[in-house]
């Protein structure tokens, strides 16, 4: 069983774009920025913002952080949008999900300039993917597409089970792996809450994607020998005997599962830090499209 080191993965890719943003400086003067949009206080949510602002600054980008109260209006969001969107200092901005209930996010989605969408969310974006255009493919996906490929997982002619159909992982990822591409060209099935005899068809996996959001959800007997498993789950359950409060479980049965596995991600250290490393690359494409 190999372990699909995201943290490690993630900090080469830090390195890479690091020496870029050298370049980038010394043959053009600019200097990339990010802006992070983060509404409320969800605890997971500051933790993953404040982890990207740190990434900014590890690689040599400019960062911004926009913190906005709980009950911040929709029209209030809507307006730091359009600040940022015309903002000719800022190359990318994300707004952080989910949203307070009040505001609709594909609302909030829909009203970022898709230019400066590194998050891939912007309906112009999905849909540039979705036809195999150039475009910000979404953080999390395409991490987990540079994972695969940084450890030659092959995927060409495998079957490939997505379980969860969310916009921001299990929807783009089934897409993405049945492209033409060097990550891609695989049979893929995507399952859903709806799905009937799920374990038959986990069974016949060769790789399998666990984004449904359910701790240790998928167990050894739904999977076959040898197979590659991407957990993107990360669930916060609380942990009296941690400082912190609390641990973090993946939707995979690490445990059990890993004796069974020819490759897998950890939860933490897998997935997540890969979607950090994949914001900047697609902050330092926003850049560069500017140039
Ligand atoms: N707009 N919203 C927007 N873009 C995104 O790409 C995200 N996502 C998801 C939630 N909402 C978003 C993230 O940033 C999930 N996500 C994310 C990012 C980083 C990590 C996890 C989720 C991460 O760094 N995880 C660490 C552990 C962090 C901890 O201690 O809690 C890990 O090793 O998995």
């Amino acid at each position: 069983m190999i372990v699909l080191d995201g943290k490690k993965t993630a900090a080469d890719i830090k390195e890479e774009i690091a020496l870029e943003v050298v370049e980038l400086k010394r043959r053009e003067n600019i200097v990339p920025h990010l802006a992070a949009v983060i509404v409320g206080n969800d605890g997971a949510s500051i933790t993953y913002v404040n982890a990207k602002v740190k990434a900014c600054e590890r690689v040599g980008f400019e960062s911004s952080l926009i913190r906005l109260p709980e009950n911040t209006t929709e029209d209030d969001l809507l307006n730091e949008i359009n600040i940022l969107n015309v903002d000719k200092d800022i190359d990318g901005f994300i707004v952080q999900l989910p949203l307070p209930s009040h505001i609709d996010e594909q609302k909030i989605i829909m009203a970022i300039d898709p230019e400066k969408d590194v998050d891939g969310f912007h309906p112009t974006n999905v849909g540039k993917m979705a036809l195999n255009l150039p475009t910000f493919i979404s953080a999390t996906p395409y991490g987990i597409l540079e994972l695969l490929d940084r450890y030659n997982v092959e995927t060409s002619g495998k079957h490939v089970v997505v379980i969860g159909r969310s916009h921001i992982v299990g929807s783009p990822m089934s897409i993405l792996l049945a492209q033409k591409r060097k990550v891609g060209n695989a049979t893929v099935t995507i399952t859903h809450s709806r799905t009937k005899n799920l374990k038959e068809i986990t069974l016949q996996a060769d790789i399998i994607i666990a984004a449904l959001g359910i701790p240790e959800f998928l167990k050894a007997d739904m999977i076959k020998d040898d197979v590659t498993v991407i957990d993107v789950g990360i669930t916060r359950v609380p942990d009296s005997r941690k400082k912190s409060g609390y641990r973090l479980l993946g939707d995979v049965d690490y445990e059990e599962v890993s004796k069974k596995a020819s490759f897998i991600t950890p939860v933490p250290g897998g997935v997540g830090p890969m979607t950090i490393a994949m914001l900047l690359k697609n902050t330092l494409i926003a850049c560069r499209n500017k140039i």
